[in-house]
C-alpha cells in the first residue's frame, strides 16, 4: 500500500513536466502523454456557444471535446480527475482493457463527490483510438459535453496529417438544452438531437494538409447512429474500434453506431473543400467541412498491413454459442402494454432519426424498460455471466424485431475485446477487434470474445437512455 502511494507521489512531481503539444488547428488540441506521467483532467460547468445560442453544459479541462490524449502502446498514463460539478460523476476509459478498479463504473468504484479527486491509472496495451466519458446519467452528463479521445498512438504508418472528430448531437428548443429530469428521459429512442455537432460545434471547419489524412472517428452521441461520408472522397477504413482490420477496404461511407470509432483514411490529392456528410435514407446531414491546404512535405505512404493475429479466433467459428441474449423492452403506462402490437407500424433495421417524438418525448426511465434475457429468463442485472481469463466465449445476440418497439441496439463490452463472427448467418470475412457492435433490428448477431481482464465488466445497450431504462448485465471474469 504504502510503495504504491509512493510510487503515485512521483509520478505526481513530474506531472508539471507535461507536454501539451497544442495543435495549431481549431480543434482538436492534442496532449502527449509519456509513460508514466500524469494529466490533470478536471469536469466544471461551461457556457457553450452552439449555433448562436449560449448554453449551460458541461466540460473536461474547459473545452469540448475534453483534451484529446496521445499516449504510445504499452505506457501507463495517471489521470488525476477533480469533480468540479454540482453532482456525482465517474469517468469510464471506453475500450480500454484496463485494471477493473479503473473502469469507472460504480461496481467497482464509489462515485466522485462534488469537489473530489480520483486517481484513474490507464494501461494502454492495444493500438486505436479509444474515448472517455461519464458512467454516472450518462444520458445529461454525457450529453452536455463530458466526452475526450484518447489515442494509443503508432501502427497506422505515416500520414500527411490527422484529426480526431468526435461526432454527436444535441436537443436544443428555444435557445435552451431540452430539459433534463431526476430521471431519464426519451427512453423509447433516446434523445436524438437536433443540431448535428463534430467537435462540440454546429458547423465545424478545420484545415488538413494535402496528401494522406488519417481520421479518428467516434460517435459521442446519446442515440443518433451517423453513416459518415466525405463527398467526393473515398474512404479507406483501416481500424476499427481497438486496431486494424485484418484487410482494409474502400467505402463510400461507414456506420457509426454511439460507442463506436473507426479508423479512416482519405486521400487529398489537391486542395479545396470538402464536405463531411450524414446520409441515410431520405436525409442528409453537414457534419461539417475538411478545407485541404497546400502541404510542401507531402509523404508517399504505402497501404498498410495488418499486425493483428486473430488465427486463434477463426478455430471458434463453429462453435454452439456459451451465451444467448434477447433484447427486447417492455413499456408501461404507455396505453400499449398487453396488446402485443408493435408502436412502429413498419420496422426498419436501423432508425436514423426520431420519427415518433411524442411517444419518445413521454417515455421515460420509470415508465419503460429496455431488456437483455437469457435463456433462462433471467433478465438484466439479475443474470450471472461467468468466464475466466484466458476463455475464448461466442456470445449470440438477437434483437427481438417483435418487441413493443424494435430498434438497433450498440452492444458495449466493458474490459475486454471481442471480434463479429457473422450476423444473420453470414460469416464475417474481415476480423477487427471490437468492444461495441451495432445490433440491428431483428437481426442475430455472434461475437466472440476473449477474456483477459478479470473482474466485473458491464455489458450494456449504449445508447444512454436505454442503459438508464435498465439494459446492462455483467461478466464476472476470474483469474
Ligand atoms: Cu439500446
Amino acid at each position: 500500500m504504502k510503495i504504491e502511494f509512493f510510487a503515485i507521489a512521483a509520478v505526481l512531481l513530474i506531472a508539471g513536466c507535461a507536454s501539451n503539444n497544442q495543435d495549431t488547428r481549431q480543434t482538436p488540441r492534442y496532449v502527449s502523454l509519456a509513460d508514466s506521467q500524469v494529466f490533470a483532467l478536471e469536469a466544471a460547468p461551461m457556457r457553450h456557444e452552439i449555433n448562436g445560442a449560449q448554453l449551460d453544459m458541461y466540460a473536461y479541462n474547459g473545452q469540448i471535446p475534453g483534451p484529446t490524449i496521445k499516449a504510445a502502446r504499452g505506457s501507463t498514463i495517471y489521470i488525476n480527475f477533480t469533480n468540479k460539478l454540482g453532482e456525482d460523476t465517474t469517468i469510464h476509459w471506453h475500450g480500454i482493457r484496463l485494471d477493473n478498479m479503473n473502469d469507472g463504473t460504480i461496481d467497482v468504484q464509489a462515485p466522485v463527490k462534488p469537489g473530489e479527486s480520483f486517481m484513474y491509472k490507464i494501461i494502454l496495451p492495444d493500438y486505436g483510438v479509444y474515448w472517455y466519458h461519464p458512467h454516472i446519467r450518462e444520458d445529461r452528463q454525457q450529453e452536455l459535453g463530458l466526452y475526450g479521445n484518447i489515442i494509443v498512438d503508432g501502427g497506422f504508418g505515416p500520414a500527411d496529417d490527422e484529426l480526431a472528430i468526435i461526432l454527436d448531437d444535441i436537443k436544443v428548443t428555444n435557445g435552451k438544452i431540452d430539459s433534463f429530469y431526476d430521471f431519464s428521459r426519451f427512453s423509447l429512442m433516446g434523445r436524438f438531437g437536433n443540431h448535428i455537432l463534430a467537435n462540440g460545434q454546429t458547423g465545424f471547419k478545420t484545415d488538413v494538409k494535402k496528401g494522406l489524412t488519417r481520421l479518428y472517428l467516434t460517435n459521442a452521441a446519446n442515440a443518433r447512429p451517423f453513416n459518415f461520408s466525405i463527398k467526393g472522397r473515398e474512404l479507406r477504413i483501416v481500424g476499427g474500434d481497438s486496431g486494424r482490420y485484418e484487410k482494409e477496404f474502400t467505402a463510400d461511407s461507414v456506420v457509426i453506431s454511439p460507442g463506436e470509432r473507426y479508423i479512416v483514411e482519405v486521400f487529398f490529392e489537391n486542395t479545396g473543400s470538402f464536405d463531411m456528410m450524414n446520409i441515410h435514407p431520405g436525409s442528409m446531414q453537414s457534419i461539417g467541412r475538411i478545407n485541404v491546404v497546400e502541404n510542401d512535405n507531402q509523404i508517399d505512404a504505402p497501404p498498410g498491413s495488418s499486425f493483428e493475429d486473430f488465427e486463434r479466433m477463426k478455430s471458434y467459428n463453429s462453435s454452439p454459442p456459451d451465451f444467448e441474449f434477447v433484447l427486447t423492452m417492455q413499456a408501461n403506462g404507455m396505453g400499449h402494454e398487453g396488446h402485443g402490437t408493435t408502436m412502429r407500424s413498419r420496422p426498419e433495421s436501423i432508425e436514423w432519426e426520431d420519427d415518433m417524438g411524442m411517444m419518445n418525448s413521454i417515455s421515460t426511465s420509470k415508465n419503460t424498460r429496455w431488456i437483455i434475457r437469457d435463456k433462462a429468463g433471467r433478465e438484466n442485472e439479475e443474470i450471472v455471466n461467468k468466464a475466466g481469463v484466458g476463455d475464448v466465449k461466442k456470445i449470440r445476440i438477437f434483437n427481438d424485431p417483435g418487441s413493443m418497439h424494435p430498434m438497433q441496439h450498440p452492444m458495449h463490452l466493458h474490459g475486454q475485446r471481442f471480434i463479429i463472427l457473422s450476423e444473420n448467418n453470414k460469416t464475417n470475412d474481415n476480423f477487427v477487434w471490437k468492444d461495441t457492435v451495432l445490433v440491428p433490428t431483428g437481426a442475430t448477431t455472434d461475437i466472440l470474445v476473449n477474456f483477459t481482464n478479470p473482474g466485473k465488466w458491464m455489458f450494456h445497450c449504449h445508447i444512454a437512455e436505454h442503459l438508464e431504462a435498465g439494459m446492462t448485465t455483467t461478466f464476472e471474469v476470474s483469474e
